[in-house]
């Protein structure tokens, strides 16, 4: 694996430019300070919107098309980096180097589908009542793009939001989590450089800004900043979307999940596991997506828990960068006293939970994943931990195990494993889950791109990347067009002099 020297120099950043600031960037794999980044005051912030606002007046007159080349070179730029991009990932989020990987290769993707889509931007044609009358609706850009991402996706999900922003013509300033600083320095120089390479492409198109909290609420709290995308907790998003909202600004909000998996008697269970075990434990169960409850028949309870027991006993905790290792740390040892505090509010049976490592890195928060085997009728599992942790439920009746799988406050993502067609139907259905996303036979995490991607409730209702997400970042003008020669009006209203 490489240092962090040697990242920076592939990717041609100074290792001089992330020192001397105030903001003190800890890597999760062993506590060790990576970098001290200088934080953005309230009039930089204020430039880079001032900015971000001209460079979108430039660049929204520019043809979509155009502005996908723009897409397809940071594309190509990615896959040049992807090794370095995903080690950098890696390095300062805790996640693995295969996860760093897939992180990188999301980038890709979402900008393959940027480009395309940069040549489909389009909108309906529609039947007017009146004779001699068209009816028709133009997607136009809409401004600078704010961007607030969290740690556990470092790079994904700004670019999900920048690849699509900018094809639909708009500038975007980006605010990352101040716990991943390094990678979101990175990203801005590849696009940086993809820009330079295209030419011609204003500056200050893409914006960066690095601080805690309050460089987030000054720009979300900006008029000038028409849409807000933001992914994180619902505690975050419960206080962007109200100031949002107040200035009649747009958001995008993908918050909290508490995803679960149903698994029925006709199940594959070895599928089963092994998409529970991604589920749960990938990520150190730090994704949006990862699954936190699971509901398993009580016909096969007594099957697929013990081999989910020794599947989890056979995964391997340890530094990320090690390719036999599965879970990697926690971001931090606050994430850890979240994790504790999870567990010990439950009595019930339970493997795992317990801190590992900490001798040989006493400054990473390394856990054993941890399975918890609750009574059928709980519904304490409200709260979304952000920690390897699954609950699981035994149900007797699909119906019932619906009702519990929707009886949160979330709804991000869901699943059933079933082989039989009129439960996995059900569980599509209206009177199935009501999440963002539900899927049968494969797990709850590690969505395509090519779908839309956010989901419902206190999740907060965004959609980000694929379908027709592209609309969240334009607004739409809709067009009446008389090619008679006489003027009458909608509604049959007469209204002669
Ligand atoms: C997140 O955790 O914020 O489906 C996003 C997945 C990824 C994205 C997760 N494509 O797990």
């Amino acid at each position: 694996m490489m240092t962090l020297t040697q990242i920076l120099s592939n990717l041609g950043i100074d290792e001089a430019s992330i020192q001397g600031g105030e903001l003190v960037v800890h890597s999760p794999t062993d506590g060790a300070v990576l970098g001290q980044i200088k934080v953005c005051s309230s009039e930089e912030v204020e430039i880079a919107i001032t900015e971000a606002q001209a460079a979108f007046h430039e660049w929204k007159t520019v043809p979509a098309p155009k502005r996908g080349e723009l897409i397809r070179v940071l594309g190509n730029k990615l896959r040049e980096h992807k090794e370095t991009l995903g080690e950098l990932v890696t390095l300062e989020c805790g996640k693995i180097y295969q996860e760093g990987l897939g992180e990188v290769q999301e980038m890709i993707d979402i900008c393959d589908f940027a480009v395309g889509l940069s040549r489909q931007l389009y909108g309906l044609t529609i039947a007017s009542e009146r004779p001699g009358h068209r009816m028709a609706e133009t997607w136009h850009p809409i401004g600078p793009i704010g961007v607030i991402s969290a740690f556990n996706f470092p790079v994904a999900v700004w670019c999900w939001n920048t690849a699509l922003a900018i094809v639909c013509g708009n500038s975007v300033i980006w605010k990352p989590s101040e716990k991943t600083p390094i990678t979101a320095i990175a990203c801005q120089k590849l696009f940086e450089e993809a820009a330079r390479e295209v030419g011609n492409v204003p500056a200050g198109l893409s914006q960066l800004l690095i601080g805690e909290a309050a460089v987030g609420a000054q720009l979300v709290a900006d008029k000038r900043v028409p849409v807000i995308s933001a992914t994180g907790s619902t505690a975050m998003g419960r206080k962007v979307g109200p100031v949002v909202a107040q200035r009649f600004g747009r958001s995008i909000l993908e918050l909290g999940g508490n995803n679960a998996i149903i698994v029925c008697p006709s199940a594959d269970l070895d599928m089963a596991v092994r998409a529970i075990l991604f589920g749960a434990v990938g990520t150190a169960g730090q994704r949006c997506t990862s699954t936190r409850r699971l509901f398993v028949h009580e016909s096969i309870y007594d099957s697929l828990v013990p081999s989910l027991k020794a599947a989890y006993q056979r995964i391997r905790v340890g530094n990320p960068m090690d390719p036999k290792t599965l879970v990697g740390p926690l971001i931090d040892g606050s994430a850890y006293q979240m994790m504790q505090q999870a567990l010990s509010a439950i009595s019930a049976p339970r493997i795992g939970g317990e801190r590992v490592l900490s001798e040989e890195y006493p400054g990473g928060y390394y856990v054993t994943p941890a399975l918890v085997e609750m009574p059928i009728s709980d519904r304490t599992v409200q709260e979304e931990t952000f920690a390897p942790i699954l609950y699981i439920y035994p149900y007797q009746d699909l119906n019932e195990a619906i009702r519990q799988h929707n009886d949160v406050p979330q709804g991000l993502s869901s699943s059933i494993f079933t082989n039989d067609i009129r439960e996995a139907e059900l569980f599509l259905s209206v009177a199935g889950s009501d999440c963002g996303i539900a899927n049968v036979n494969i797990g709850t995490s590690g969505a395509e791109i090519g779908g839309a991607f956010g989901g419902e409730k206190e999740t907060g209702g965004g959609r980000e990347s694929g379908s027709d997400a592209w609309k969240g970042y334009m607004r739409r003008t809709t067009s009446t067009i008389n090619y008679s020669t006489e003027l009458p009006l909608a509604q049959g209203i007469e209204f002669d002099l």
